[in-house]
């Protein structure tokens, strides 16, 4: 059993995906990370970095159990330990491993910088949006370039698709055509179709918040006076 600890978010998207792919049973625990519940010492004990995604494999290695953070090393833990979309030869795996390490230093972080600074940033900085903006664009060209051909980032579906996919399905709120990068397009429409990915965005569709945020929490966190999406 895994215990999966979510938030309505991309990054905890990527691992849901991996739980329904592989068919393992799990329990999803909701951390309000508009209200600070990531930093109770609870949460802390197994996400020392405050955030979601995490999980405990309470099966974990010598039968004991075992808390995983950081999204990128939790597709890592969980296709070690199933013996699933990761490729066993060498060469395979350093590929996945490499576009699974292009999702975590560089699409995930630009990404969140541009959606920041254009959608939640308590003043417009035009210097910031237009930066990260760049930024994404020439990620999703990278992408773009690399899928030419391919069904998938590498090989055949990994957890590097799985670790891209929510993030990059999103063009529009980085002000990205679809039509501009094909490949990208064609293969996010592959990846849709599949069920367990239909569950899995099913599943943490939506916040289904329903008192207000803790604006003082809101403010140390994103610098942002209240919770506003542009
Ligand atoms: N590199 C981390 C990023 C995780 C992340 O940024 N989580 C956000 C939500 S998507 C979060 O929990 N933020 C709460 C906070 O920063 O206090 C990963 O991939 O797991």
């Amino acid at each position: 059993m895994i215990d999966f600890y979510a938030w309505y978010t991309s990054n905890a998207r990527k691992v849901l995906i991996f739980l329904e792919e592989a068919g393992l049973a799990y329990t999803t625990h909701i951390v309000d990370i508009g209200r600070g519940d990531q930093f109770t010492p609870e949460f802390l004990a197994i996400s020392p970095n405050n955030k979601i995604p995490a999980i405990v494999d309470q099966d974990g290695p010598g039968r004991e159990p075992y808390p995983v953070f950081e999204s990128g090393a939790i597709l890592l833990y969980l296709a070690e330990k199933t013996g699933r979309f990761l490729p066993t030869d060498p060469r395979g795996r350093h590929d996945v491993v490499q576009w699974l390490m292009f999702q975590m230093g560089g699409v995930g972080p630009m990404f969140g910088q541009c959606n920041h600074f254009s959608r939640y940033a308590r003043e417009t900085i035009p210097y910031a949006v237009e930066r990260y903006t760049n930024e994404c664009r020439r990620l999703y060209a990278v992408l773009d370039k690399r899928l030419a051909g391919r069904d998938f980032v590498a090989g055949d579906y990994s957890i590097a698709d799985m670790a891209l996919f929510p993030w990059v399905r999103t063009f529009d709120w980085r002000g990205q055509d679809p039509d501009q990068v094909p490949n990208v397009k064609r293969w996010v429409e592959r990846i849709a179709a599949r069920p367990a990915v239909d569950r899995a965005l099913a599943a943490l569709a939506k916040s289904p918040r329903s008192g207000p945020i803790d604006e003082a929490h809101w403010e140390n966190m994103y610098g942002a006076t209240q919770y506003r999406r542009r």
